[in-house]
């Protein structure tokens, strides 16, 4: 079979009904190199074809369990049946760690109000408020948060209304989430829900002033096998002040006083991106994309954020500290290389994290051969010059859209467009941007939106990548055929992987990965067959 990702691409959509097939052929692209830059359109954020076998999750996974989720004395009642609870209880690795040992600490827990069929057919506003009730008596925590599952929006109970009436009575913040599983066309709907939710009913509420010079706040980290303990420290030793993280090792009232700090950092873009726009319009705080996946990456993003503050100080301390984790890097990587070099990779993942590791298979010298987001949208991939000519679906209007105008208070420019204008001049940096994945990709490259599990296999038929990156429900399937399977989601129990000392920890992982014998002697089930039939022909 031919390995050319045109012919490849065909051959993964053949086995399909003529419709599907014209959709799917829309959402599987090969990369370019335009003379103009531009990459090829991409149809993406639209929803997954019955009986496909997607890799996605819902609305209120994303809402629930990704954005609010982490946060630590924030509690989290799912107001829904039982099973709707079931991966909202430690099954994605968001570690957190309270200051102290007496401090508040949430995060294990996962309430609901176990939502039964007399609820569906009188309503579930009872108890739900005697759940909020029950809670508060036990915990006391900071803050309440209630997330609607489907049959909630079926029958309309109002949990704006529960949330509103309970914070008075309580005396705590209490707020609701209409993140039902189906509104959206994946969990990306319930991070823009959770977005709101968290501008509406959070940022601003803590006062708290700092006097650190170098404030900044990080978007979309959610400190998932520690990838958020080691950039706290990274930036720490760097003298730059962390006011939040949204969300991983999170807390209220740091995300409550993220309006003080001068400049806002995205990580994961698909998720966050609207809490920086809204932050920026409504404080003044400018934002800028950066990546901590990848020793390269790592010491471009600190570098980007020296140059925004303009401090000869900051700069020399970035430098600094960029050689010495990097000599430590180097001894590490420079091995790995030599032992890994050439060998390809496949990325299936969410969002961000299918662009963000490729930079950490560069480092050691792989490839990638294959790519794409479960739920990313175009401005993921093709870069955020896209959005002015995104039409909105019927979908998409389904989510608010908040009307943000400046704080009549609070409001102050952090930087005159000017300065903005300026440092953009002078530097790689773009303000309000992202490149995308495509554009920073080789050419020839299969990029595909909503793998299904059909074509996953046909893919690893054909290529027989020496990595495959996915989540669980991919895992062992891919290992049956013989192709050893990282999981990007949870690290599987490794990690963290963010920054220069979790470069470390991925180069040793994948090195142990794609070189170890073990897979060459995995028969798959349906190769055992084969060989069975042949011995029965054979009698
Ligand atoms: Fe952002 Fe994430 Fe991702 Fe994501 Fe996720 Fe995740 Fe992910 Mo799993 S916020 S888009 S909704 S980087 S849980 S920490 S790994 S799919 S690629």
């Amino acid at each position: 079979m031919s390995k050319d990702p045109r012919v490849v691409k065909e051959e993964l959509i053949q086995i399909y009904p003529k419709k599907l097939r014209q959709k799917r052929s829309e959402q599987i692209v090969v990369t370019e190199h335009r003379e103009d830059g531009s990459v090829p359109e991409i149809k993406a954020n639209v929803r997954s074809s019955p009986g496909i076998i997607t890799q996605r999750g819902c609305t209120y996974a994303g809402c629930k369990g990704v954005v609010i989720g982490p946060s630590r004395d924030i509690l989290s009642i799912v107001h829904g049946p039982v099973g709707c609870s079931f991966y909202a209880w430690l099954t994605r690795r968001n570690q957190t760690r309270p200051a102290t040992e007496s401090d508040q600490n949430f995060i294990t827990y996962c309430l609901t109000t176990d939502m039964q069929e007399e609820n569906i057919v009188f309503g579930g506003e009872k108890k739900l408020k005697a759940a909020v009730k029950e809670a508060f008596a036990l915990f006391h925590p900071k803050a309440i948060a209630i997330f609607s599952t489907c049959p909630v929006g079926l029958i309309g109970d109002d949990v704006h209304a529960v949330a509103r009436e309970m914070k008075a009575e309580l005396g705590i913040n209490v707020f609701g989430f209409s993140c039902e599983g189906y509104r959206g066309v994946s969990q990306s709907a319930g991070h823009h829900i959770a977005n709101n939710g968290v501008f509406k009913h959070i940022i601003g509420n803590n006062e708290t002033q700092h006097e650190e010079k170098f404030k900044v706040n990080l978007l979309g980290e959610y400190n998932i096998g520690g990838d958020g303990f080691v950039l706290e420290e990274l930036l720490a030793r760097c003298g730059i002040k962390q006011i939040a993280t949204f969300s991983g090792n999170s807390t209220y009232d740091t995300m409550a006083n993220a309006h003080t700090a001068d400049l806002n950092i995205v990580m994961c873009h698909r998720s966050i991106n609207y809490v920086a726009e809204m932050m920026e319009k409504r404080f003044g705080i400018p934002w800028m994309k950066v990546n901590f996946i990848g020793a390269h990456s790592s010491a471009k993003s600190l570098r980007r954020i020296a140059e925004y503050f303009e401090d000869e100080a900051l700069k020399a301390r970035v430098e600094e500290v960029i050689a010495e984790e990097m000599a430590v890097v180097e001894a590490t990587r420079s091995v790995v290389e030599s032992r890994c070099k050439g060998k390809t990779a496949m990325l299936f993942v969410g969002g961000s994290r299918a662009h963000h590791y490729q930079d950490l298979f560069k480092d050691m010298g792989m490839k990638t051969i294959a790519a794409g987001y479960e739920f990313g949208h175009r401005d993921d991939y093709e870069g955020r010059n896209v959005l002015p000519g995104l039409k909105v679906d019927a979908d998409s209007k389904n989510i608010e859209e908040i009307e943000v105008v400046p704080d009549p208070e609070r409001y102050r420019a952090r930087r005159t467009p000017e300065q903005i204008a300026k440092l953009e001049a002078m530097t790689e940096m773009e303000f309000r941007g992202y490149i995308g994945m495509m554009p920073e990709m080789e050419k020839d490259i299969l990029v595909i939106d909503d793998l299904s599990h059909h074509e996953t296999e046909r893919l690893l038929e054909i290529y027989k990548p020496d990595i495959f990156c996915a989540g669980i429900k991919e895992k062992f399937g891919v290992q049956k055929m013989g192709i050893p399977c990282k999981q990007l989601h949870s690290y599987d129990y490794g990690g963290p992987y963010a920054g220069f000392r979790g470069a470390i920890n991925f180069y040793k992982d994948i090195d142990r990965m794609v070189n170890i014998k073990i897979w060459s002697h995995v028969t798959p089930p349906w190769g055992q067959q084969v060989k069975e039939q042949a011995e029965v022909a054979a009698d």
